[in-house]
């Protein structure tokens, strides 16, 4: 049975000051990743804050709303057979430490901080922050 998703993912600062763009969009499409939308872009802190909300009472929440708005991010929507974990599992753990060999985060993440990607961790919450970036 068919169950095509989208989800919403983010190539942080950190990647897209190194010049990993290009290479983190061919992990994608080589893991069967279709980019149906994209765009780059720079967003205030107020918009890093509304968008990481539900962190907002974490010790790390001004730093993370400090790092995702210091530098332009490249967001896009990606398309796949359940979606939404095959990008969780192909970013690998939040902390590049943790993450298991061939997994973005892995490759690419320098720290827990600066981990070079996002992506959604539910359906509901892909819905949601492809709206946040795509609804115009
Ligand atoms: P995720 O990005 O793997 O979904 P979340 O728990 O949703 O991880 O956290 C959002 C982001 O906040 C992470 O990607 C990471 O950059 C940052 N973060 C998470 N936990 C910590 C921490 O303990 N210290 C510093 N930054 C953190
Ligand atoms: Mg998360």
């Amino acid at each position: 049975m068919s169950n095509l998703e989208q989800t919403l993912s983010i190539i942080k600062p950190d990647a897209v000051e190194r010049n990993l763009e290009n290479e983190i969009k061919e992990m994608f499409k080589s893991n069967g990743f279709s980019i149906l939308n994209e765009k780059k872009i720079q967003i205030e802190k107020s918009e890093a804050e509304k968008f990481y909300k539900v962190h907002e009472t974490k010790p790390f929440y001004d730093d993370l709303c400090g790092y995702l708005s210091s530098g332009p991010i490249v967001v896009m929507v990606l398309e796949k057979e359940n979606a939404v974990l095959s990008n969780r599992e192909l970013m690998g753990a939040t902390n590049p430490e943790d993450a298991e060999e061939g997994t973005i985060r892995k490759k690419y993440g320098i720290s827990i901080d600066k981990n070079s990607v996002h992506g959604s961790d539910s359906i509901e919450n892909a819905k949601i922050e492809i709206d946040f970036f795509f609804k115009d």
